[in-house]
C-alpha cells in the first residue's frame, strides 16, 4: 500500500491516502474490485495464503483491494495501525465481543449503550459465558473497584447514544492498563475520529457504525475496527472470517470512501447546526431539558471540550409533558425527518425509549439514565436558519395543543 501521505493533515489523508492513480491507469478515483475470489499463481501459494504465509488477497470476506484501501484510510485517521471493514456496525462489534472475549471472562461496559449493542451483550454473549458488568465509568473508584482478574473488555460509547453521557478515555485507559490483558474499547460513531481519536488516549480498539457520519449520505450500512496490527488480524482472521462473516462489499467501501473525503466539512457544519438547535431548544420556555455537550449546562462540559474537538451533530431533550408532547413535536417537524440513524444530511428526529433503545426494557432503561421522554435529534446539513424556524414552529405546534388538552382536562374535572 501506498502510504506517501501519512505526514498530511486530516483531509488530505482522507482524500489521498494510499493511492495514487500512476498505479491504477491515471484513474482518479479508486477502481471498485468486485471480485470474490482472487487467482493463485501456482498451488504452493495458494496453500501459502490459507497458512498465513503469503499476504495476497484469496477471498474477499477476508480481504480484498478496494476494502484494504478503505481499511488503510481509516487506519490512519483514526492513528492506529489497521482497520477491518464490516457490513455493519453491529457486524465490527460482535465481532470484536466474539474474537476478544470467552466463557468465563467478564467484560465491564459504560451505564448507557445503543440498543442492539446492549442487546447484544446481555442476550447475546452474556448468555454464552461472559459476565457482563455495567459500571458508572465516570467514577473511577467505581470501576477500581469492578476491575477483577477476569476482566478482559471494558467497553463504552462517548457520547453515548442517546443520552450523550460521556467518559473520561484517557482515565479509564489508565485504569485498565494497569492489569494485564484488559482491552479497551471505544465506539466512537457519535465523533469520527475528526471529533476525537481514542487511541491517541489510550483506547486499544475503536469501532464505528459508518453507516452514520463516516459515510454521511445514509446509503449504506458499514462498520470498521481500528486498532494494532495484531488485534486487527486476530478480529479479521476469527471475528470476520469464521465468527461473523459481516464483510463489508467493495460497492460500499467506495461509498465509504467518497463520504471520507468530506468528513471534516461535514462535521464542521454538523457541530455548527447542532449547536444553534441546542441554544434554541434551552432558550424555550416548553423544553424541561437538554443535554448538549457544547452547552455550557452540560454535566461534563469540561471533559467534552478536553477530549473532543467539537461537540458533535447529537441531540438529546425532554419537553415538558414528556412523551405526549414529544411525539406532538415530532409530527409536528416538516424539515426534520421522523427516522431511525444518524450522521446523515438530513436532519433527522427520533424517540430512543419506543425505537432505537426499545430493547431495553422500561425498568432498563430508567436504570441506564434513558428518559421516557427523550427525543432525540440527529442535525444535518441543511441551512441553520431554515432547522431553527422549523423546531421553533414544532415547539409551538406541540404546546399550544398542550396547553388547549390541559385546559380542556381541567373543564372536564369542573
Ligand atoms: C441509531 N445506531 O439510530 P449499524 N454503535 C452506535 C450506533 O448508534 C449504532 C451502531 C453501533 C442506530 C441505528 S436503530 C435500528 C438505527 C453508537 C446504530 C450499530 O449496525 O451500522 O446500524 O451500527 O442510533
Amino acid at each position: 500500500m501506498n502510504n506517501k501521505h501519512n505526514t498530511f493533515g486530516f483531509s488530505t489523508r482522507a482524500i489521498h491516502h494510499g493511492y495514487d492513480p500512476k498505479d491504477h491507469h491515471g484513474a482518479l478515483v479508486p477502481p471498485i474490485y468486485l471480485s470474490a475470489t482472487f487467482a493463485f499463481p501456482t498451488a504452493e501459494y495458494g496453500a501459502a495464503c490459507f497458512a498465513g504465509a503469503a499476504d495476497g488477497h484469496f477471498y474477499t470476506r477476508i480481504s480484498n483491494p478496494t476494502l484494504a484501501l478503505l481499511e488503510s484510510r481509516m487506519a490512519t485517521l483514526e492513528n492506529g495501525e489497521a482497520a477491518v471493514a464490516f457490513s455493519s456496525g453491529m457486524g465490527a462489534i460482535a465481532a470484536t465481543f466474539w474474537t476478544l472475549l470467552r466463557p468465563g471472562d467478564e467484560v465491564i461496559v459504560s451505564q448507557t449503550l445503543y440498543g442492539c449493542t446492549f442487546a447484544l451483550l446481555h442476550h447475546g454473549i452474556g448468555e454464552f459465558g461472559v459476565k457482563v458488568r455495567h459500571v458508572d465509568l465516570t467514577d473511577l473508584a467505581a470501576l477500581q473497584a469492578a476491575l477483577g482478574p477476569a476482566t478482559r473488555m471494558i467497553y463504552c460509547e462517548s457520547p453515548a447514544n442517546p443520552n450523550l453521557q460521556m467518559v473520561d478515555i484517557s482515565a479509564v485507559a489508565a485504569l485498565a492498563h494497569q492489569r494485564p490483558n484488559v482491552t479497551v474499547v471505544v465506539d466512537n460513531t457519535y465523533c469520527t475520529p475528526y471529533l476525537q481519536r481514542p487511541l491517541d488516549l489510550g483506547a486499544d480498539v475503536v469501532v464505528h457504525s459508518a453507516t452514520k457520519y463516516l459515510s454521511g449520505h445514509g446509503d449504506i450500512t458499514a462498520g470498521i475496527a481500528v486498532s494494532s496490527q495484531a488485534l486487527a488480524q486476530r478480529i479479521r482472521l476469527q471475528g470476520l472470517k469464521d465468527l461473523t462473516g459481516a464483510v463489508m462489499s467493495p460497492q460500499d467501501a467506495a461509498l465509504l470512501m467518497r463520504g471520507l473525503k468530506t468528513l471534516a466539512l461535514r462535521m464542521d457544519r454538523h457541530c455548527s447546526n447542532a449547536q444553534a438547535v441546542a441554544e434554541a431548544l434551552q432558550a424555550h420556555p416548553a423544553v424541561a431539558w437538554v443535554t448538549y455537550p457544547g452547552l455550557r449546562s452540560f454535566p461534563q462540559y469540561e471533559l467534552a471540550m478536553r477530549q473532543m474537538k467539537l461537540p458533535g451533530g447529537m441531540i438529546a431533550f425532554e419537553l415538558k409533558g414528556g412523551i405526549e408532547t414529544g411525539r406532538r413535536f415530532m409530527n409536528a417537524l416538516n424539515l426534520f425527518t421522523r427516522a431511525v440513524s444518524l450522521g446523515d444530511a438530513e436532519s433527522l428526529a427520533q424517540h430512543p425509549a419506543s425505537m432505537t433503545h426499545s430493547t431495553y426494557t422500561p425498568e432498563e432503561r430508567a436504570h441506564h439514565g434513558i428518559s421516557e421522554g427523550l427525543v432525540r435529534l440527529s442535525v444535518g446539513l441543511e441551512d441553520v436558519a431554515d432547522l431553527l424556524a422549523d423546531v421553533q414552529q414544532a415547539l409551538a405546534k406541540s404546546t399550544r395543543t398542550r396547553q388547549r388538552q390541559s385546559a380542556l382536562t381541567a373543564h372536564a374535572g369542573r
